[in-house]
Formats: C-alpha cells, sequence, structure tokens
C-alpha cells in the first residue's frame, strides 16, 4: 500500500510529517504550499495520502475540494490542517469525502499526534510539541499539559535546533527536510541532525545583526512598524516582530519588493488583532491576496499599491 504524505516545509509541516512517517513507516514525504498545493495534489497517486498544515486558498477551494472527493474514491485521504477555511467551500463539505481534521488555536503537529498518539510510540510527543512551539500554538490546553511531563528546557533546545538550523541554505532543500522529518519520525532529535546545530547557531547570530539592522532601519508608518527589504532572505518574521519592537507598536510589517508586488509578513506583540484576517482584508481591497494565522500572517500586494494598503491597515487596526 502506497501512502504519500504532502506537507509544509516550516517547523510545524516537517513535525506533522514527522508524525505521520512515524505511523506510516514506508510512505513517502513530499512538500508543498497553498499556492501550489492544488497542482501537487492532482499529481500524487497513491492509495493512501495524509495531507497537513497546507492551507486551502479561496482562489483553488472549489477544485481542491473537488479534486479531494475524486482522488478519495480510490485513495483514503486524511487531512489536518489547522488554517482558516475559505467561506467558498464548507468544512462538511471536506469531511464528506476525506477524513478531515481541523481545529483552531492548535498546531498541525497536535491535531496529527492526537490522531494517532495510540499507535506510535509515546516519545513521539516531543515532535507535537516542538511543531507547536514552532507555530506559537503552544499555548493549548493539550500542549501545555504535555510539556508539564518533560525537561521543557531541553525541548526548547530541540525545537530552537529545528526552527533556526532549517532558516540556513544548507537545509533548505526538500532533501534536506526529508532528512530531518525521517530523523525525527524514528524517535531522534534535532540535535542528532549532523550540522543542525552549528545551522542554528550560524542562525540566531544573524537574527541578532538581524535586530541591529532594524533598529536602524525601521519606521513608522501611521501605527505600525514598518521595515523594507533586507540583507538576508528567510528571517522575514523576526523582522517584523523587531520593526513593532523598535518602534513602540503593536503590529510589524516586513515588506519585500519582488518585481511587480510586494510581500508583506506581519506580526504582532500584545493585540488582539487578527493578523491573518487583517492581511486578507486589506491585501483583497487591492487587487493581492492575504492569510495566515492569527499573531503571524502574509499578504502579497501590487507594488503601486502599497499606500492604500497601509492605509486599510492602520484603519483595520483602530
Ligand atoms: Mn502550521
Amino acid at each position: 500500500m502506497k501512502t504519500v504524505i504532502l506537507s509544509h516545509a516550516d517547523c510545524d509541516g516537517l513535525c506533522s510529517a514527522a508524525v505521520a512517517k512515524a505511523k506510516f513507516r514506508d510512505a513517502e514525504v513530499f512538500f508543498t504550499k497553498p499556492v501550489s498545493f492544488l497542482g501537487d495534489l492532482q499529481s500524487t497517486e497513491a492509495d493512501r495520502i495524509v495531507i497537513a498544515d497546507i492551507a486551502i486558498t479561496r482562489k483553488d477551494a472549489k477544485s481542491i475540494a473537488d479534486t479531494l472527493r475524486k482522488k478519495s474514491a480510490s485513495a483514503e485521504i486524511l487531512y489536518f490542517d489547522h488554517h482558516i477555511v475559505p467561506d467558498v467551500i464548507t468544512e462538511k463539505e471536506l469531511s464528506a469525502s476525506v477524513t478531515y481534521i481541523h481545529g483552531k488555536d492548535v498546531s498541525a503537529s497536535e491535531l496529527i499526534y492526537r490522531h494517532f498518539q495510540k499507535e506510535i510510540p509515546k516519545e513521539r510527543i516531543w515532535i507535537a510539541l516542538y511543531g507547536a512551539i514552532g507555530d506559537y500554538e503552544d499555548d493549548s490546553p493539550f500542549v501545555q499539559e504535555r510539556l508539564a511531563n518533560w525537561d521543557k528546557r531541553a525541548l526548547y533546545f530541540e525545537v530552537s535546533t529545528l526552527i533556526l538550523g532549517i532558516k540556513n541554505k544548507e537545509f533548505a532543500t526538500y532533501d534536506a527536510k526529508r532528512d530531518i522529518v525521517e530523523t525525527l519520525a524514528i524517535g531522534k532529535n534535532p540535535s542528532d541532525i549532523p550540522g543542525l546545530v552549528r545551522s542554528a547557531k550560524q542562525a540566531v547570530t544573524r537574527e541578532f545583526e538581524l535586530y541591529e539592522f532594524v533598529k536602524k532601519h525601521a519606521e513608522k508608518i501611521g501605527k505600525i512598524g514598518v521595515i523594507i527589504n533586507l540583507p538576508h532572505f528567510g528571517f522575514r518574521g523576526p523582522a517584523a516582530l523587531f520593526a513593532a519592537n523598535v518602534m513602540k507598536t503593536d503590529v510589524g510589517l516586513m515588506l519585500n519588493e519582488r518585481g511587480e508586488h510586494i510581500d508583506v509578513t506581519a506580526r504582532k506583540r500584545n493585540s488582539s488583532v487578527e493578523l491573518n484576517r487583517m492581511m486578507e482584508e486589506c491585501a483583497e481591497a487591492v487587487g493581492g491576496s492575504g492569510g495566515g494565522h492569527a499573531s503571524a500572517a502574509g499578504a502579497r500586494i501590487p507594488k503601486n499599491a502599497l499606500d492604500k494598503f497601509m492605509h486599510l491597515a492602520n484603519k483595520y487596526i483602530s
């Protein structure tokens, strides 16, 4: 029986895939992301497909629901996700054809671990905890209770090694990430992966350098701290957070100009604003798209729409 795991390539996605791989030892692991999910799903041929941590975009939602329904005739499909379900489809529609496990305010890693916990070694809970921390979803009751069973400090060392370590080029390839998934699935830890601790140290050094850069170059647009274009790619979240920090604002944005559009990364400090909704609403109003999580979100907008976008974003948070 051929099993394929389709997951996201960030910390939560890797950990979700590792939990699935702990259960389905012979599974092949592939990585995808919301924009390419539909195509990747269509080209996946397997008897069982496990999907984790992949958001459904509004644009592709109907086609994805359709594809899932068609594929479910010949394959068992399990889908674990914690992103907002776009309003053009319903959870019910999805769960009619596939096992669709959805949660809010929990990581995908937690959802998939809870589903398989009786069928995999008890220590694989570590992977779920790493995924939860990686996605800032470690305050769920399940995770808080489990964290108390272990030495948190050791777990934080391991999860930091994973989150920071994969920020380096050396671990950016899907092959390197597949190795990480396999290592975690067999019960080893991120620090067991050759080179990952060193890579994490390099990343954290660059992160502190980044803070110095943001401190010098951040600006305030209305009530939002903003940093435009970074010397390094891959540190957009921390840069947005640092922009909020140094500008003493609740919300920070990192704006990255790419050709004719701008990629926006949003983070917040102490604010109840839901950044995913804010990004979605403000970006769509200017002809872009946005989404993500309440405390970590992003958008892509046309370059010439920046002023209007910033105006709407400011209006949204006040
Ligand atoms: Mn996630």
